[in-house]
């Protein structure tokens, strides 16, 4: 309760900012897009993560206010990054319920000089659970004013394969918890496969995220995944770092 009255307070005192994790190509380790990383430093109990305040968030509503600051934050830091270096934003599935949704995102783009298609868009399918026909149509219209569209998580919570078939996606990401288990079990390694494979099969691109050793990544290379996230590439690092990262790796 008390975070929960510290949200706008804290938001209003400058103590959200975003830390930046990189999202990279598996066949040659390019750099494709990095991805913002919401984080809330509390005056008293120091780093407070997503999984503790974004549902908080939703419940006072806040989430909108922030929501849009993550996005304008995040188009305005990556239009200074060496272009084609993307930059890939979560969104709640509350904010699609915010009129002027699309429309923000769309400024925020023309505004900062950011060329849509290196901003991705990462839901989750619990925005499926809002409204299907308003989270479809948003999605659309940020699809067709060139924005891509990633759905993350997948493999765990509400996944259904239908989703694959009724939302316009561009990128399909693997849920780390699968990366884990990969190569610890055949099963584990089909699954895999397997969600690479029906990603392949709507033309979506594959990305696995929590990638931490290199017999992971050679096994993937294996597998034809074309991009990966995790420990063995970089943690998620400060905004200030991004550029100098980026830079390095030219
Ligand atoms: O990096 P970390 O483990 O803290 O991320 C935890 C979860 O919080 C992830 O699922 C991530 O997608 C989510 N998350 C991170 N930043 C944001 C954000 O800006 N908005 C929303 N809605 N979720 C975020
Ligand atoms: O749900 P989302 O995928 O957006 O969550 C991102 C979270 O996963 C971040 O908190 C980030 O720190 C964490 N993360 C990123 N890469 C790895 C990894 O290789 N291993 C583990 N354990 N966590 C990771
Ligand atoms: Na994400
Ligand atoms: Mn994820």
């Amino acid at each position: 309760l008390e975070l929960e009255r510290d949200l706008s307070r804290g938001f209003v005192d400058g103590e959200f900012y975003l830390e930046y994790q990189p999202i990279v190509a598996v066949e040659n380790g390019d750099v494709r897009s990095l991805e913002a990383l919401l984080r809330w430093h509390h005056p008293r109990r120091g780093l407070v993560t997503p999984d503790v305040f974004i549902p908080l968030a939703e419940k006072t509503g806040i989430i909108q206010v922030i929501g849009k600051w993550v996005v304008q934050q995040a188009c305005a830091a990556a239009a200074t990054w060496p272009a084609p270096t993307g930059v890939s934003v979560n969104v709640s599935g509350d904010q699609f319920k915010d009129p002027y949704f699309v429309t923000h995102i769309l400024d925020c783009l023309v505004e900062t000089g950011l060329a849509p298609e290196r901003l991705t868009i990462e839901v989750t399918e619990a925005v499926f659970s809002i409204d299907i026909d308003l989270v479809c149509r948003c999605l659309a219209e940020l699809r067709s004013g060139g924005v891509r569209i990633a759905l993350d998580d997948f493999g765990t919570g509400f996944s259904s394969i239908n989703n694959l078939r009724l939302f316009p996606l561009d990128e399909l990401k693997i849920d780390r918890s699968f990366a884990c288990q990969m190569l610890e079990t055949s099963q584990g390694a089909k699954l895999v496969d397997l969600m690479h494979k029906l990603s392949e099969t709507f033309q979506i691109s594959t990305t696995i995220e929590g990638i931490e050793t290199k017999n992971q990544l050679d096994f993937i290379k294996l597998l034809g995944i074309g991009e990966a996230q995790g420990f063995l590439f970089s943690k998620p690092f400060a905004a200030a770092e991004a550029l100098g990262y980026l830079q390095a790796r030219l």
